[in-house]
């Protein structure tokens, strides 16, 4: 994929999964016309998330980050999003990790109050997203190539 199309990992955590937003963050990136390849519930393994996170190791709260992932009082629902800038935009419209600093209309100053408990996760680079989308969807056939119809009103 060139810049004209790439792709990003998006997830809701359990946070936001058991408050009901899941559907509200599909819609966001639905609606603003980017293409669903991946998507899938899990409760991911301590290994996955420890993975996920390896940049946070060393912090205070790394631990009980992975304990929220992991302990299966709600899975997290796993995504990969497609389309034209689509890693730099996903963070735009989910906006600063402090809720408190996240611009009006933002999923995290839509719906959030604190960092702990942010509902949603998208990658922050071009890296991550490789990365992430590796660790989430690693088994074949998990992500799937379609054509939008809506793709020649939306990117014409
Ligand atoms: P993300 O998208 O989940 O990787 O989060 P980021 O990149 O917006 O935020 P980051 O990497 O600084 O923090 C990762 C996660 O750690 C975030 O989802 C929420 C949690 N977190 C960050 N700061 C705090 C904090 O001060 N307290 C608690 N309880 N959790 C925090
Ligand atoms: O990608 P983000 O979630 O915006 O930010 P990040 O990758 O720097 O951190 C991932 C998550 O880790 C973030 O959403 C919440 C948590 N986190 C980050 N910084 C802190 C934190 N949790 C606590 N408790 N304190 C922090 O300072």
């Amino acid at each position: 994929k060139g810049s004209f199309s790439e792709r990003t990992f998006i997830a809701v955590k359990p946070d936001g999964v058991q408050r009901g937003l899941v559907a509200k963050v599909i819609a966001r990136f639905e609606e603003r016309g980017y293409k669903l390849v991946g998507l899938k519930a899990i409760v991911p393994s301590k290994e996955l998330a420890e993975e996920h996170y390896g940049d946070l190791k060393s912090k205070p709260f790394f631990g009980g980050l992975v304990d929220y992932m992991t302990n299966g009082k709600a899975p997290v629902v796993a995504m990969v999003w497609e389309g034209k800038d689509v890693i730099r935009q996903g963070r735009v419209m989910i906006g600063a990790t402090n809720p408190l600093d996240a611009a009006p209309g933002t999923i995290r100053n839509s719906y959030c109050q604190v960092i702990g408990r942010n509902i949603v996760h998208g990658s922050d680079s071009f890296e991550s997203a490789e990365k992430e989308i590796s660790l989430w969807f690693g088994k074949a056939g998990e992500l799937i190539d379609w054509t939008s119809a809506n793709e020649q009103w939306i990117l014409s």
